[in-house]
């Protein structure tokens, strides 16, 4: 099968992840093409894509986009399927708010200190750093609980509408409580750990679900 759409991403990255689940909300068919942006030598094919040589990189036939948030808001306009963007103002600024909260204060925290240190490392038998973890823990109350607001407020993040927001703080959440500390911070937070508990049934963050490398 000739497919129009690839997603060129590292299995275990967020935003690789975060991408899958806005092309399976939308129902397009892609095939996916393995990047390590940790490796040495990221090849110089993709780096022209990505001069940042982060991941991912959406193509759709000659059309290359990179930066997450970015990839989600062409899916969504290019292709048919459920609208993942609300119309109403006040809604939308809250989508863009939560994509921009997780990029700005939640991704380093909450997974490149906390989950990687508490999961990822071990998983591949390398050493946690204790600190990362509880520094990343300590930083993440104030996500979480901003999160938790506009959850609250029910714009968006109700567990019933489905929008690029859900789609953008799901897959850093699902990495954050792997870590018991994770677990118990979102607990703390009630009508997000509400949120959680319906959006982590969804069929695209199964389907998406990355597991761990093997030690
Ligand atoms: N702003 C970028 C961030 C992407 C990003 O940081 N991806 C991580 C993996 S989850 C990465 O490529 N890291 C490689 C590195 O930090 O060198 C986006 O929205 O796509």
């Amino acid at each position: 099968m000739e497919y129009s759409v690839i997603l060129r991403g590292y299995r275990y990255s967020v935003y690789n992840r975060i991408a899958r689940v806005v092309l399976h909300e939308k129902g397009v068919a892609y095939k996916t093409e393995e990047i390590d942006p940790f490796a040495a030598n990221v090849p110089e094919g993709y780096l022209r894509r990505h001069p940042f040589g982060r991941v991912p990189v959406l193509s759709h036939g000659e059309f290359d986009v990179f930066e997450t948030s970015s990839i989600s808001q062409y899916v969504n306009a290019a292709f048919e399927g459920p609208k993942l963007m609300p119309a109403e103002a006040k809604a939308v600024a809250r989508v863009t708010q939560v994509v921009s909260i997780v990029d700005s204060y939640g991704y380093r925290t909450m997974v490149r200190q906390v989950f990687a240190h508490r999961v990822f490392r071990p998983a591949i038998g390398e050493v946690a750093d204790e600190a990362e973890v509880s520094a990343g823990i300590d930083a993440s109350h104030t996500v979480l609980g901003a999160l938790n607001n506009i959850a609250k407020e029910g714009r968006v993040l109700d567990g019933q509408s489905f929008t690029v927001a859900d789609c953008h703080l799901a897959p850093v959440i699902a990495y954050f409580v792997q870590a018991r500390e994770g677990a118990g911070a979102l607990k703390a937070h009630k009508r997000l750990a509400d949120w959680w508990a319906t959006v982590s049934q969804r069929e695209s963050l199964q389907t998406t679900e990355p597991g761990l490398p093997c030690n």
